[in-house]
Parts: structure tokens; C-alpha cells; sequence
């Protein structure tokens, strides 16, 4: 055993285990480490990105899987193409963390987003990301972005009533991404848009992390007229499902139907996962999440 998240087994390879960020009494994930690209401890995290032969490429934050090349595309493509494709015309975005830069290539894809702005506040990841993870890496290249590496919530409090839609691509939280689940930090997101502008937040699992989600939604409709959770899967995190809340300033949003679908089909086939059905039934969630959700939308 080199550390908690790293161990050899008997035949002497090495592997990553992922023991959970808000659930750490049971191990939960365990990829091969095939070959170490980089660890590195930035001014903010434990940063390391490594080769497995079934995941590709893979990135993890202080003990926790970013993306991998299998699955990235169902992260990366629904953060971005549900908010964008509900609001009715997403063209200013800022995406606040997202170092990887996979939500970034995602965002310029739009047709309609004339201008994204990314704040990251640590340029280590994005460094490694360029480096190692170009498939993803190759986001920061977009002239239509803007990046600065800051920390988000000044960023946000700092802008009023600039944006469309705002994007949260955070990891778990811990450490750096603490901030980015407070009440204070909802707060300034809803003054940081523009007339109906849209938040989609990094909303974690529902099978590990429900009651954390409930505590979300009471946070964010104090604030937000309009709220939903949608899911997605991603095979490599620990439950292999991962959720978004996706907030709205118009108290009558329809957050189920993709619109700007004649101009959206032109980038169709540069997407791996996203498409109008996969919108729709995101939306859709097993009866005990449904029930508890609307449980706390029914008593603000
Ligand atoms: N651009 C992709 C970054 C991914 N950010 C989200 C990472 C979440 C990792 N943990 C998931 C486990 C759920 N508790």
C-alpha cells in the first residue's frame, strides 16, 4: 500500500481505489493504474492522471475520478447541452471550475453561444489537462472562450447580470470545491444572470448522496423560482451515476423538451452521448428519488 488511494495487488500492479468524498466507509472503485502519466500535490489538490486499458486516459482530484476517455462524453455533453438547449438563447456562458476543459469544448460547440468565459482556479489541472488529456484539453483552444484562473464564487460576485446560462463543473465537496454548495454562492449565480438565465450545477449521485441532494434543492429554492435534478451515467464514478441541478430565474421554464433543435442538429454528429431523447430522459428519475425531491419542492 503506497497510500489510501493508491495500492499493488499480488500479482505487484498498481491500482486506484475510490473510497467516496461524502461516503468513505466503503471502498467503492478500483481501476488498474496501466501506467502513471503524472502525480503532482498544486497549491490546491492532489492532481494525478494515468493510462487504463479499458478507460483510457483518466484525471483524479484529490482521490476522486474526474473523467476518463471511456465515459467523459456523458458529463461533459449533458452539463452543457441541458441548460444551453433550455434556455431560449444561451449566448454568454461562464463555466466556473472545469479545469479539464471538456466542458469548455463542449459549450463553444452551440451555435448559439457567442461568448464563454471559464474560471478555474487551478492552472495546475488545466497545465496536466493540455499536456496529458488533450482529447479534452483541446477546449482552451476555442476563440470564442475567455479563461481566468480565480477562484469562482468572487468571480461570480463580482459580475452582476451578465450571463445566460452559468455552468458549475465542481468536483465533490471537499477542499477547493467547498464554496461552490453553499447557500451565499446560489446567491450570487442568481445575480450573475442575465433575464431568465439558466444555472446546471454538479449535483452528485442519488444512489450514495440523496439526503445531500434534498439538502441542494431546500438551499436553492429559496433562491431559484425553478428547479429540477437530472442524471446521467458515468461508468467510472462510483455509482456509476451522477446528477445536475439545474436551476432557472423564469418561474415558467420547460426544462424536459430540447429546443433550438434545427440549429443545434448541425453539430449533432460531433457528439458521442447528448441528443433530444437523452434530454428528455434525464428528467426522468426512480420513484424513491421523485418522491423525496418533491417532497422538499412541496415544502419550501
Ligand atoms: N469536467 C469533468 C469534471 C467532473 N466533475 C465532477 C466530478 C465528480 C466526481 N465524483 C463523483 C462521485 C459522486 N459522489
Amino acid at each position: 500500500m503506497t497510500n489510501n488511494e493508491q495500492f499493488k495487488n499480488h500479482d505487484n500492479e498498481d491500482w486506484f481505489v475510490e473510497t467516496g468524498v461524502l461516503n468513505s466507509d466503503q471502498c467503492r472503485l478500483t481501476i488498474k493504474i496501466g501506467r502513471k502519466l503524472i502525480e503532482k500535490q498544486s497549491k490546491y489538490q492532489n492532481i494525478l492522471a494515468f493510462e487504463n486499458e479499458k478507460f483510457g486516459r483518466c484525471l483524479v482530484l484529490d482521490d476522486a475520478i474526474q473523467c476518463t476517455e471511456l465515459d467523459e462524453c456523458s458529463y461533459q455533453e449533458m452539463i452543457s447541452f441541458l441548460p444551453l438547449n433550455i434556455h431560449p438563447n444561451p449566448e454568454r456562458v461562464l463555466i466556473i471550475g472545469g479545469g479539464d476543459g471538456g466542458v469548455a469544448r463542449e459549450v463553444a460547440k452551440h451555435p448559439l453561444v457567442k461568448h464563454v468565459v471559464q474560471c478555474e482556479i487551478d492552472s495546475e489541472v488545466v497545465k496536466i489537462s493540455k499536456k496529458y488529456l488533450p482529447f479534452m484539453g483541446v477546449g482552451f483552444e476555442n476563440e470564442k472562450l475567455k479563461l481566468f484562473f480565480q477562484d469562482g464564487y468572487e468571480y461570480v460576485r463580482n459580475h452582476k447580470n451578465e450571463f445566460d446560462v452559468i455552468i458549475t463543473d465542481s468536483s465533490d465537496p471537499k477542499g477547493p470545491a467547498t464554496t461552490l454548495y453553499q447557500s451565499e454562492y446560489y446567491q450570487a449565480l442568481y445575480e450573475c444572470l442575465r433575464h431568465d438565465g439558466i444555472i446546471c450545477c454538479q449535483a452528485e449521485s442519488y444512489w450514495f448522496d440523496l439526503e445531500f441532494i434534498k439538502n441542494l434543492f431546500h438551499k436553492v429554492q429559496q433562491i431559484f423560482p425553478s428547479l429540477a435534478y437530472a442524471s446521467t451515467a458515468v461508468a467510472s464514478y462510483p455509482s456509476g451515476q451522477i446528477g445536475f441541478l439545474i436551476a432557472s430565474k423564469s418561474k415558467t421554464v420547460d426544462f424536459k423538451h430540447a429546443k433550438h433543435q434545427e440549429k443545434f442538429q448541425k453539430i449533432a454528429e460531433k457528439l458521442r452521448y447528448y441528443s433530444p431523447e437523452m434530454h428528455s430522459s434525464a428528467f426522468i428519475l426512480p420513484m424513491f428519488v421523485q418522491r423525496q425531491l418533491d417532497q422538499v419542492l412541496n415544502n419550501p
